[in-house]
């Protein structure tokens, strides 16, 4: 059995607006149906910027240890676990457990069960080095997969494999990823490519159009920040300008959920997943009408869509850049992303 210490490192807030301190907590003890992970890299999503910030009319828990992108090793398990073992590897994901028996659990749509627990928002997440998570929800690692490149995927991944498969967009057909440079927006190229649709990006920055062309496989980018009319040159980027079959919004401002309805081709969908703070959209009832759109939005995913997620990373088809520095350096990438200034996503090595 591997040691387990008492106290352990953390990044904490105690209020709503941070800032968020590295600190010595306690240990927790896992509960009868629940594992404790051993985490070893944590992604750091919007969603925990979000969370410090207070953007969204749902409060978390107090004081917070943010992060649901956690990668580690199971260390202790309840006395109802039976099937993830001591020395397994393991995800802790946004949906930390759910209670399996209400219809949407029913039905596998676990992330809607009004009883879900949302790691780092209604319980402690990932940004520290032990992590509780229901045994049923922790995401199944294969020991072959890299615990830091994983990370991501066990948030904006399962997300963005979510949104596509809801878009409807068939293979062969066009998608716009909008808010392409971000963590989900770099992922969601990948998995877009994997699954066999062409990519126009959206987001602004060189650094950014240069890793959307050459690392993640878009065929066009459109800089949000120098473009006269993004929905024209949208359009344009598609062979017959008739604009892309699907939208994937991960952006985390509110204009571009205004502007999708108009260059979304006739038929098309667009699929809400970024969750800007406050945001309301507008959508022209004629051209929607006309044009037969549909509009929709997409939560996280269940945990076939995290299996499934997951077995692309491992067979090599997902490939995002990311960054890694020290659990204790939260607030600097914190800042980054505040400023849009993130080009793929970071992960705290939580050793450091
Ligand atoms: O289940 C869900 N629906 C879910 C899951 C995970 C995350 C939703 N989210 C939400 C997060 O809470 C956040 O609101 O998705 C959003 C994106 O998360 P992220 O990818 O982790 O954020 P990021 O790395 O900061 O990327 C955001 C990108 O949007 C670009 C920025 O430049 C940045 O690259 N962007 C902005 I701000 N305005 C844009 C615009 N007008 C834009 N890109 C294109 N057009
Ligand atoms: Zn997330
Ligand atoms: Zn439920």
């Amino acid at each position: 059995m591997p040691e387990i210490p008492k106290k352990q490192k953390a990044m904490v807030i105690e209020k709503t607006g941070g800032p968020v301190e590295f600190k010595d907590i306690d240990v927790q003890q896992p509960g009868p149906d629940e594992v404790l992970v051993n985490i070893k890299y944590s992604g750091v999503c919007h969603t925990d910027l979000h969370a410090v910030n207070g953007d969204w009319p749902l409060p978390t828990k107090l004081p917070l240890v943010g992060g649901h992108e956690g990668a580690g090793v199971v260390v202790a398990r309840g006395e109802l676990v039976k099937d993830v073992e001591i020395g397994d590897h393991a995800g802790v994901k946004w949906i930390n457990g759910s209670c399996l028996a209400c219809d949407f659990c029913q039905q596998s749509d676990e992330p809607l069960c009004s009883k879900a627990l949302l790691s780092g928002y209604t319980v402690d997440g990932t940004f520290q080095q032990y992590c509780i998570a229901k045994a049923a929800h922790v995401a199944r690692l294969h020991k072959d997969i890299p615990l830091d490149g994983v990370a991501p995927v066990l948030c904006a991944g399962i997300t963005v494999y979510k949104g596509l498969k809801e878009s409807g967009a068939k293979p062969g057909q066009t998608v716009a990823i909008v808010g392409a440079g971000g963590g989900l927006g770099s992922l969601a190229q990948q998995y877009a490519k994997a699954m066999g649709l062409r990519c126009i990006a959206i987001d602004a920055g060189e650094d950014k159009r240069k890793m959307c062309l050459e690392q993640l496989g878009s065929y066009a980018f459109v800089d949000f920040s120098t473009s006269q009319n993004v929905a024209k040159d949208v359009q344009a980027a598609t062979e017959d300008g008739l604009g892309p079959h699907a939208v994937i919004l991960v952006a985390t401002a509110e204009k571009p959920f205004q502007q999708a309805a108009e260059y979304v081709r006739p038929r098309g969908t667009v699929v809400f997943i970024g969750l800007p703070a406050g945001a309301y959209v507008r959508a022209p009832v004629f051209e929607s009408v006309v044009k037969m759109i549909t509009i929709r939005a997409s939560y996280v995913g269940n945990r076939k869509d995290t299996s499934e997620a997951l077995d692309f990373y491992r067979r090599g088809l997902i490939k995002a850049p990311f960054k890694t520095v020290g659990l204790s350096e939260l607030q600097s990438v914190y800042d980054m992303m505040h400023k849009g200034q993130i080009a793929g996503r970071y992960v705290l090595d939580t050793s450091k």
